[in-house]
């Protein structure tokens, strides 16, 4: 006999199977329709451990800052390394007649490791000729330093590079590889005419960008001297070292200003710019493009990339407790809003494509506007406006949103709004 009590566990138990599976298919697939995202509740920025909401800058620095960084550590990127080594670089090559005599191009050697000389990223540089230390735009490239720019005398990367990558054949860059399709991401001539230099190196001489990348990358090759085993960070953490490195080396380069050094990236080397910028405060500007998942948008947010797929496809990319959210962001301590305030009070450029629906461009955007109550801290301003701006209209002061059309990429479009704001910003 079906008594009410049956009935009662009955309904109890489909539930229950209802929302696990729900749940479940949150983490698995992928939603990009705006009526499906489920309520979420984003951890307040401003609420230190003692449960008591900061009000002064002050506390900021000393109390919730390094507090929200550690939780980074914790749950996303892992350990960063806390031993300092000091880089040394040789200039591999130096003409001061490039662009018709404007700029000198300079190709740089960094060498990470203290004595073992097989441990280096490239730097390439393009300097705009100035009687003053110049701006700079520093940032990581997806396939080789010869990738974005057809000029034939820049080195060609010995280093692995992801097959599916025009001109490279063997995971090895050839010449037709030169200014291939990431050209585009740095547009060298239009960032020199508005006085910045350009400096860039191969995210894979780093860490190769592959599950095992770690067994050839700076993860083993500096364990001993960084004292941190590899499985106690990850990739991006790696890629946010090798960043520091590079602001190393441009602060002892008379031709740049080390005090205005803008770091931008693109997609995963978005989310490294993320890290690096919150881990050296050095790098006075922030630019995500396109950082999705992981960077500048929202977890927590069932839209787009999910934790769960981008660390199953991606299993180097953070620490292995970043894993443990796939089935639960809830249980999240941390949100993208709080990666983004770490850059605070130093301006920052989140910008998001209309037809890159996987970075989840609202997230993007409510991220970006969550971080600007830490900017008010330091008296700076944010955006301020709740609703998320129409194409081509960048909104916002300190921290500043623009959504484009067009693919998951970074386009001149982009380009004109970061140069724009960080000319405004550096003045
Ligand atoms: C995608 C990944 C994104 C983004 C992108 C990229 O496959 O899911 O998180 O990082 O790669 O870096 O191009």
């Amino acid at each position: 006999m079906t008594t009410k009590k049956n009935i009662a566990s009955i309904v109890c138990l489909s539930v229950a199977l209802f929302l696990s599976n729900s749940t479940r298919a949150q983490t698995f697939v992928s939603n990009t329709d705006e009526s499906k995202v489920p309520a979420y509740t984003l951890p307040d920025v401003l609420l230190m451990q003692n449960g008591r909401k900061l009000k002064t800058a002050a506390e900021w620095n000393k109390v919730q800052r390094p507090y929200i960084y550690q939780l980074y550590e914790e749950n996303q990127f892992g350990t960063y390394p806390k031993i300092k080594t000091a880089i040394r670089y040789k200039i591999l090559e130096s003409d001061s007649h490039v662009f018709k005599g404007t700029a000198t191009r300079k190709q740089v050697r960094i060498y990470l490791h203290p004595t073992d000389t097989s441990v280096y990223t490239d730097l390439l540089m393009y300097i705009p000729h100035s009687k003053k230390p110049v701006p700079v735009f520093v940032g990581y490239n997806f396939s080789g330093n010869q990738s974005i720019q057809s000029d034939p005398s820049v080195f060609i990367s010995q280093a692995w590079i992801a097959p599916k990558t025009k001109g490279v054949v063997n995971n090895r860059a050839t010449e037709n590889s030169r200014g291939n399709d990431t050209a585009t991401q740095w547009p060298v001539k239009e960032i020199l005419s508005h006085g910045f230099a350009v400096a860039t190196a191969y995210y894979g001489d780093i860490e190769p960008d592959h599950p095992e990348g770690w067994k050839t990358g700076i993860r083993t090759t500096m364990k001993d001297v960084l004292n941190i085993q590899p499985e106690q960070w990850s990739a991006m953490g790696a890629w946010a070292y090798g960043l520091s490195r590079i602001m190393d080396y441009l602060q002892k380069d008379k031709t740049i200003d080390g005090k205005k050094v803008a770091l931008m990236g693109h997609s995963r080397l978005g989310k490294a710019a993320l890290w690096a910028g919150a881990s050296d405060q050095r790098f006075a500007l922030v630019v995500s493009n396109e950082s999705g998942e992981g960077g500048a948008t929202l977890s927590k947010r069932w839209y787009g990339e999910t934790v769960k797929i981008i660390n199953e496809k991606f299993p180097h990319w953070f620490s292995a407790s970043y894993k443990t959210y796939g089935d639960n962001t809830a249980a999240l301590p941390i949100d993208g809003h709080m990666l983004l305030s770490l850059i605070a009070p130093r301006p920052l450029y989140v910008a998001s494509a209309e037809g890159d629906q996987w970075s989840d461009p609202k997230g993007e955007f409510l991220s970006a506007k969550e971080a600007g109550r830490v900017y008010s801290l330091f008296g700076k301003k944010g955006i301020d406006t709740d609703k998320m701006p129409g194409l081509h209209q960048p909104v916002g002061a300190t921290v500043r949103y623009h959504i484009r059309a067009g693919k998951h990429d970074v386009t001149l479009y982009d380009w004109q709004q970061y140069l724009k704001f960080a000319e405004a910003q550096f003045k």
